[in-house]
C-alpha cells in the first residue's frame, strides 16, 4: 500500500526576493517534516535569474515540485507611478482562477495552502478546497506587526504619524519612526494606500502566520504578536517564527570569477556591495559611492546597476542600459582594479558572503540579504532604499547593533564621498567594526541553534507544529 504524505501547496510571487525563501520553506517542509510540496510560481523569461534559479540544483526536484503558471495580462492595470507592489498584486490576483483549476486537477488533494504577501487574495481557496491556509511572510515580524496593526488604527492616530511625523507606538514593540514607515501608508487619498492598507486585515483569516525570523532576531515583536494582551489581540491566529531560511551556499560553485578573486584576498578584508535585484542609485550617489570606496583604500566587490536620475535612490529599475564605464567615474576601474572588483551581472551572493575574505556588506537591507549576512557572520553598512528596507535598517543598526548607517539616508539626501569613506573604514578597519563582527557571529550562533533539527531548535519546532497540522 502506498503511503500518501500530507500535501502542501505554495503560491509564490515572482522575483528572487520572494521565490528564494518560498523554495527554501518548501524544501524544509519536505526534507525535515516529510510533506509533499508543490510550489506554483509565475513564469519569468528563460534568461531571468528566477528561471535560472528554478532550473538549478538549488530547487531539488526530488524534494519539491515547481509548477510555472502563465503570467497574466494586466495591461488594463492603472498604475501611474509604476509601483511594483501594485503590479505584483494584480498579477497574483489574476492568476487565482488558473491556480484553482490546477488544484481541481490534482490527484493528491492538498491539505494546506501557503501564500506569500502578494498572494493574500488566494486565501479564499482554503474554504473552497477544505485546506488549512497559512501566510508566509518572507520578511520579518516587524513588517507583519505593522501591516496588521496599521489598518486597525483610528484615522487621527494615523494622521499623528503621517502628517505630524510622530513615531507610531505599537503595543509591546519599538515605535515605528515616520522615516521608516512603508510608503504605501503615507497618503490615504492614494489608490496604493486604498489597496494595500486593508490587506493587513486579511492576515487573521488564515490559520497561521509563518515568518522568516527567529526569537533572538526579534524578541520583542515576536512576543507581542503572540501575547493576547498586546498585538496578539489583533493577530488572533498562531505566529510561527521558522527562520532564518536562507539559500544554502552551493559548494560546487567554485569557479566563478568573483570567488576566484576572493580566494586571493586576505581574511575578512573585502567589503561586498549590492543593492538587491530592484534597487538603483542616482548618478550623483553612484559617483559619490565610487569615490568613497576609492578613498577608503579598502578591498571591495561591487554589484553595480545602472543609475536612475531623479532622486538619491529608487525602487524603479533604470532604463539606462549603458556601458558600466559610462556611469562610473572616469578611470575608476583602472585606478581600483588591484583591490576592487566591479560586477555588472547577477552575483553568487550567498557564496560571496560566506567566503572567508568578506568582512563587511554594504546592503540595501532586503530581508534575504540581511539574513544571508547574519548567517555568514558579516557586519553591515545599511543603505535602505524603499519598502520594508528602512525598518530593517533600524532593526540591524539600533536594536541589534550589527550595522551602521548614514543619517542622510533617512532624509534621502546624497551621502558624500567623505562620509562613505568613513563608513567603510569604520566597518572594515576600526574597532567598532570588530565589535560588530563579534556581535553578528553571536547572532549567527543563535540562528544555527534555532534551526537545529537535533537539538529541538525553536524555529524547527515551530515548523513541526505547522507540518503536524497539515497531517490531517
Ligand atoms: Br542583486 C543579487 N545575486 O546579484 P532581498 C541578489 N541575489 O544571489 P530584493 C543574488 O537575491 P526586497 C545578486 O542573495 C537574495 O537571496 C540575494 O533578496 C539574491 O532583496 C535575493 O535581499 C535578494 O530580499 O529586494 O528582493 O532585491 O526584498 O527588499 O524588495
Amino acid at each position: 500500500m502506498q503511503i500518501t504524505r500530507p500535501h502542501a501547496i505554495m503560491f509564490a510571487s515572482p522575483g528572487m526576493g520572494h521565490v528564494i525563501p518560498v523554495v527554501q520553506l518548501g524544501k524544509r517542509l519536505a526534507e525535515s517534516h516529510g510533506l509533499q510540496v508543490t510550489i506554483f510560481v509565475l513564469e519569468a523569461d528563460a534568461a531571468s535569474a528566477q528561471s535560472q534559479f528554478l532550473n538549478s540544483p538549488a530547487c531539488d526536484a526530488t524534494l519539491i515540485d515547481v509548477i510555472g503558471l502563465p503570467t497574466p495580462d494586466i495591461s488594463g492595470l492603472v498604475n501611474p507611478s509604476g509601483f511594483i507592489g501594485l503590479t505584483l498584486l494584480a498579477m497574483m490576483r489574476e492568476t487565482i482562477p488558473t491556480l484553482r483549476s490546477k488544484i481541481e486537477e490534482m490527484q493528491i488533494k492538498p491539505t494546506a495552502l501557503i501564500v506569500d504577501l502578494f498572494g493574500l487574495d488566494a486565501l479564499k481557496l482554503g474554504g473552497e478546497f477544505n485546506m488549512l491556509t497559512y501566510v508566509f511572510v518572507a520578511s520579518n515580524a516587524r513588517l507583519l506587526a505593522l501591516t496588521m496593526y496599521y489598518p486597525t488604527l483610528e484615522k487621527d492616530v494615523q494622521e499623528e504619524h503621517i502628517i505630524k511625523k510622530k513615531p507610531l507606538p505599537m503595543p509591546g514593540c519599538e515605535p515605528v519612526r515616520f522615516e521608516d514607515t512603508l510608503g504605501v501608508f503615507l497618503d490615504p487619498t492614494d489608490n496604493i494606500y486604498r489597496v494595500f492598507v486593508p490587506m493587513g486585515l486579511l492576515f487573521p483569516t488564515a490559520d497561521g502566520l509563518i515568518v522568516n525570523t527567529w526569537d533572538d532576531m526579534e524578541p520583542k515583536t515576536l512576543k507581542s504578536l503572540q501575547d493576547p494582551k498586546l498585538l496578539g489581540l489583533i493577530t488572533r491566529v498562531p505566529v510561527y517564527p521558522i527562520g532564518p531560511l536562507c539559500r544554502p551556499v552551493d559548494p560546487s560553485k567554485t569557479n566563478h570569477p568573483v570567488l576566484d578573486w576572493l580566494n586571493k584576498q586576505p581574511e575578512e578584508s573585502v567589503l561586498y556591495i549590492s543593492f538587491g535585484s530592484g534597487g538603483s542609485l542616482s548618478s550623483n550617489q553612484l559617483t559619490e559611492l565610487a569615490w568613497g570606496l576609492e578613498l577608503s583604500q579598502q578591498r571591495f566587490v561591487w554589484v553595480v546597476r545602472p543609475p536612475v536620475n531623479d532622486s538619491a535612490s529608487s525602487q524603479y529599475l533604470s532604463t539606462n542600459n549603458g556601458d558600466i564605464h559610462d556611469y562610473l567615474p572616469k578611470e575608476f576601474i583602472n585606478r581600483t582594479h588591484e583591490r576592487g572588483l566591479v560586477v555588472s551581472s547577477w552575483a553568487p551572493q550567498a557564496e560571496i558572503l560566506a567566503h572567508q575574505a568578506v568582512g563587511g556588506f554594504l546592503t540595501h537591507c532586503g530581508w534575504n540579504s540581511i539574513l544571508e549576512s547574519v548567517v555568514s557572520g558579516v557586519p553591515m553598512i545599511a543603505w535602505p532604499l524603499f519598502g520594508d528596507q528602512k525598518m530593517n535598517a533600524t532593526l540591524i543598526t539600533e536594536e541589534l547593533g550589527i550595522a551602521i548607517r548614514s543619517r542622510k539616508l533617512m532624509s534621502e539626501e546624497v551621502v558624500s564621498r567623505v562620509e562613505i569613506e568613513s563608513l567603510v573604514r569604520r566597518i572594515m578597519v576600526e574597532e567598532e567594526g570588530c565589535e560588530m563582527r563579534e556581535k553578528v557571529k553571536k547572532l549567527r550562533d543563535t540562528a544555527e541553534k534555532a534551526m537545529s533539527c537535533d537539538g529541538g531548535g525553536s524555529s524547527h519546532e515551530s515548523l513541526s507544529r505547522v507540518a503536524n497540522e497539515c497531517d490531517r
